[in-house]
């Protein structure tokens, strides 16, 4: 069935996505079936508050890649690892994940026709992204163990039977993140001084600095950033150089103990002169906090680590430069740890009478 649109109809939809949009700087052809939920084209919102903080002048912004269409940047892989699964006649894809390479690989295969099976560590992943596998409807299977157990066995499985891996190790999904350092450069007009950025598997740090160098090559921006890279204390596999056997931290997209783009990750730091840093998970709950209640922006507690390393960081930071933080994940994906983390109170078992909340506003 061809479904064809009426003009105004198509004029509306606007963005199309991030393949069509980067189209000729990514790997694929006319005959790539493109799986898309239009991922892509976040916004680079300005957080004044956070620029204060840091002192000295600069310009600092969040890329709030939580409002793609799963709720994290790892929509801007899927579509990629997604579609080329599609053209190679994939009929299923596995992944392991700490919660958004689940929902993210369960909607993009979902909408692809093809089934997805996620392997999550039980008991640690947050309640929004477990909904998200459940309802999206992939086969969810909870391992006890830890992400980087998980990951084992999927690499496994894929390698023996007919299924397609989709965590980052698939090349296409760090193709797609790239998009990211686009957006940056295409909205700024240049790279900023510095990339503060969460992580985790290493992934995305590694996609960005892809991104960044590919612009360079052509000419679209005449610099390269700073790659500053934040783990969570618990589990900081990279800052301390050596795996982690158990990490912990309440940022639980990134308890991860054994980085499978740990190699890419550190070409990437040390290429463009940038550095690893380990936040505690206090002050990854304080950026979180900060974020919300001062610049209206909620994001997910991993992706509060970047704002919370910048601030960790800030006397290092350049008089006047332009910093970009990766806010990776929406604050809704992770409503357990807002609640127990919030230091605001709300009043319960108010009597339903103006007197009563008039009362208790203060008038
Ligand atoms: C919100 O979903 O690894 O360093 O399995 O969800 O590229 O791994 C998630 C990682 C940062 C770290 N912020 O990125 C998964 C997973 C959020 C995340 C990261 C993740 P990478």
């Amino acid at each position: 069935m061809t479904l064809t649109l009426p003009p105004y109809q198509s004029k509306l939809q606007g963005w199309p996505g991030l393949i069509e949009a980067y189209k000729s700087y990514l790997p694929v052809t006319e005959k790539t079936p493109v799986v898309t939920l239009q991922e892509g084209n976040t916004p680079l919102i300005p957080v004044p508050a956070i620029a204060h903080q840091v002192g000295r002048q600069v310009e600092v912004f969040v890329k709030y890649d939580g409002l793609n269409p799963t709720g994290s940047f790892k929509d801007r892989g899927m579509t990629l690892a997604i579609s080329k699964a599609k053209e190679a006649g994939a009929k299923a894809v596995i992944c392991a994940s700490t919660g958004n390479t689940s929902a993210s690989a369960a909607a993009y295969a979902r909408r692809g026709g093809m089934r997805a099976f996620v392997l999550i560590p039980d008991g640690n992943i947050a309640l929004g992204k477990l909904a998200q596998a459940l309802l999206y409807g992939a086969q969810v299977l909870a391992i006890k163990g830890n992400f980087d157990q998980a990951l084992e066995i999927v690499r496994e499985v894929a390698n023996k039977y007919p299924v397609t891996l989709v965590n980052s190790v698939n090349p296409y999904r760090l193709e797609g993140q790239k998009t990211g350092a686009f957006e940056i450069v295409d909205t700024l007009g240049e790279a900023p001084d510095w990339l503060c950025i969460p992580v985790g598997n290493a992934g995305n740090i590694t996609a960005y600095w892809m991104g960044f160098c590919q612009y360079h090559k052509i000419g679209k921006c005449d610099r390269l950033p700073k790659m500053m890279g934040f783990q969570a204390a618990g589990a900081a596999p990279i800052v301390q150089g050596n795996p982690i056997a158990q990490p912990e931290t309440v940022a639980s997209a990134i308890r991860i103990g054994n980085p499978a783009s740990w190699e890419k990750a550190i070409a990437a730091q040390q290429a463009s002169q940038g550095s690893f840093t380990a936040v505690t998970d206090e002050e990854i709950l304080e950026a979180y906090r900060l974020l919300a209640s001062n610049e209206g922006i909620f994001c997910e507690p991993a992706s509060a680590a970047s704002v919370a390393g910048l601030l960790k960081v800030k006397d290092q930071v350049p008089t006047g430069s332009k910093i970009v933080c990766v806010l990776t994940g929406h604050g809704l994906k992770d409503p357990d740890v807002a609640i127990k983390h919030s230091n605001n109170q709300f009043k319960q078992g108010l009597e339903p009478s103006i007197e009563a909340v008039a009362e208790v506003m203060g008038f």
